[in-house]
Parts: structure tokens; sequence; C-alpha cells
């Protein structure tokens, strides 16, 4: 980097359709898992930032919500906030997943962005798992329906094309100072990221409605004087009946939960992590404010 250079800052969103892979490309483009990753549609809930240094520029990736059409108060609020960060940010960065293909989510989002009049960076992702010719098909049928300025294919996963992805980013954002501190990596705050992880482990380990009809929220945060920390989490649930599922035979499947969540939590706090976890039913969550506002969304949206 030349002294006269100047430096550039810009927030880049990466949206699409549910399990296009958004946060996989997050957390590869960061260097580190800040974001949650499971097979599971409809896995993230709310924005995250992940924030990188790539060399003059400060890029700070958006995660949204995958966007699909809503019919619950959560999917309405999970969808408005995709929509606010993707409309908000300098860069869009529409994410497809090749080996699905154009469904009818992608064609809908790529509609809005035309109807927008807002051009996207395009990245058709998974390349890991397609031939590579048809992928040029795939790209010729999405330039049909919005504005792209660049087309990349990529591997989130393998991290295969990512690079010049960033790349191509760090020239595309606008100039300026940079917005947050050189070394922050996320805006998000350590309660909320260990919550998150025993969502996903909740997401992993159950399945049908029951992760979506889950939330998790981090109750009591104590930092020891031995360096250990002590972390008490709430699962709530909406019937006594999942509860039941939640807490397994002897309390064996919260045991899981729980071991795999204080594993990865510690890994990623650097530190020895006492978890404590507690499954709770409150029936009425996904239709109550206060359960939103503790997630960052609107509960109006
Ligand atoms: N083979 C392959 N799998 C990928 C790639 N990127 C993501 N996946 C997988 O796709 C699934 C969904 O990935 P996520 O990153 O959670 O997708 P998302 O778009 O954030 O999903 P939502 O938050 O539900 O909207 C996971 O099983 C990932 O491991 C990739 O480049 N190649
Ligand atoms: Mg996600």
């Amino acid at each position: 980097m030349g002294a006269a250079e100047p430096t550039r800052c810009g927030y880049v969103a990466l949206i699409g359709a549910p399990n296009a892979g958004k946060s996989t490309l997050l957390n590869q483009l960061v260097g580190r898992k800040l974001a949650i990753v499971t097979p599971k549609v409809q896995t993230t809930r709310t924005r995250l930032l992940g924030i990188a240094i790539e060399a003059a520029s400060q890029l700070i990736y958006v995660d949204t919500p995958g966007i699909f059409e809503p019919r619950r108060r959560l999917d309405r609020a999970m969808v408005a906030a995709a929509w606010a960060g993707a409309l908000d940010a300098d860069i869009t960065l529409l994410l497809v997943d090749a080996a699905h293909g154009i469904d009818a989510d992608t064609r809908r989002i790529a509609e809005r962005l035309k109807a927008a009049g807002r051009p996207a960076v395009l990245a058709l992702n998974k390349i890991d798992l397609v031939r590579r010719d048809a992928l040029l098909g795939l790209a010729d049928q999405l330039s049909s329906l919005a504005d792209f300025t660049q087309i990349f294919m990529i591997s989130g996963l393998t991290g295969d094309g990512v690079a010049d992805l960033a790349r191509h980013l760090a020239t595309a954002v606008p100039e300026g100072p940079f917005l947050f501190p050189a070394d922050q990596l996320s805006d998000a705050q350590e309660r909320f990221l260990a919550a998150e992880v025993t969502r996903e482990q909740v997401f992993l380990q159950l399945h049908d409605e029951l992760p979506y009809s889950a939330t998790v929220e981090t109750e009591a945060w104590e930092d020891r004087p031995d360096g250990s920390v002590r972390v008490e989490q709430v699962i709530y649930v909406r019937r006594p009946g999942q509860r039941a599922i939640v807490l397994g035979a002897g309390g064996s499947r919260i045991k899981s939960i729980g071991a795999r969540a204080r594993a990865e939590l510690s890994a990623m706090l650097d530190r020895k992590v006492h978890l404590f976890l507690f499954v709770k039913v409150r029936d009425n969550w996904a239709d109550d404010p206060e359960r939103f506002a503790s997630l960052g969304l609107d509960f109006n949206a």
C-alpha cells in the first residue's frame, strides 16, 4: 500500500434465498466463525456484521436472513431485516446456490432488485458441487432477470474464488475512512454470539418444526476471577411437548446440546466456559415484542 493511497470503506450486504450459503461465505470472508451455519433453511434470523480489511479497504459484510415468501410474523421480520440490509448497503451481493439453481425465491429477489433499480454483484456459490459448463447457463439466465455489475463463481465452503471476490469488493466500496477499529471483527455482542452457538446445536440436533419453534437467549454472563466464564441461557419453545423433546430421555438431548455448545463457545472465546441451559415454554414467544427486540428484529415489520 502506497502512503498516498486513500482508504476505502463500505457495507456489502450478502443476500439470497435460504440456504444459499450466505453465513458460510461471511465466515470465510472474515476468516473466523461468527455466523452459525446449518444444512436447514432459515437458520439466520437477524443481521450480523463481519468486518475484514482487504488492502486499503475496510469491508463491512452484512449477513442477512434468507429471503423467502413470509408467512408468520417472525418470517416477515426476518425478510424485512434482510431487505433493509440489502438496500442500506453500498454494495448488494446476491448469492445463488449453483447446485440448486434458480428457484422462486431467487427469482423474486432478482425481480425486486431490478424494480428497485439496484445493480448487484452476483456470486454463483457452491461451485464445488457443479460442473463448470453448467455455471455459464445459470449466469446467463440470472443476467436476464436483474442488472449485475460483476459475476463471480465461488465456493464459500472451500474458499475457491473468494479472494478474487474480496479484491473486487475492496476496489468497489467508496473512498472514506474506516468506520470500525481495524481489529474489530463484528458488531455483535458476545452474549448474542453465544446464544447463536446454542441455537446452532438446536438446529443440528433437533428436527422438523422444533428448530423453528425455538429461540435462545443468554440471561446471565459472569466473568470469573480464574479467567473462566459462567453463562446461563434459556431455550424458549412453544409447547410443553417440545420442552420434553429438547430435554430428551433422562435429559440426554439437552446434555448433548450443552456439551457441543460449550465446546464451541470455549473455542470461540478461547477460555473455559461453564454453560447452564434451561428450557422454558413460552407459547407466544414468536408474537412477543420483547423476544423480537432481543433478536434485533422489528416486531411490526
Ligand atoms: N458444498 C458446499 N456447501 C456449502 C457451500 N456454502 C454453504 N454450504 C452449505 O450450505 C448449507 C447452508 O449454508 P448457510 O451458510 O447456513 O446458508 P445461509 O444462506 O446462511 O442460510 P440461511 O441463514 O438459512 O438463509 C450448509 O450446510 C453449508 O455447509 C459451498 O460453497 N459448497
Ligand atoms: Mg445464514
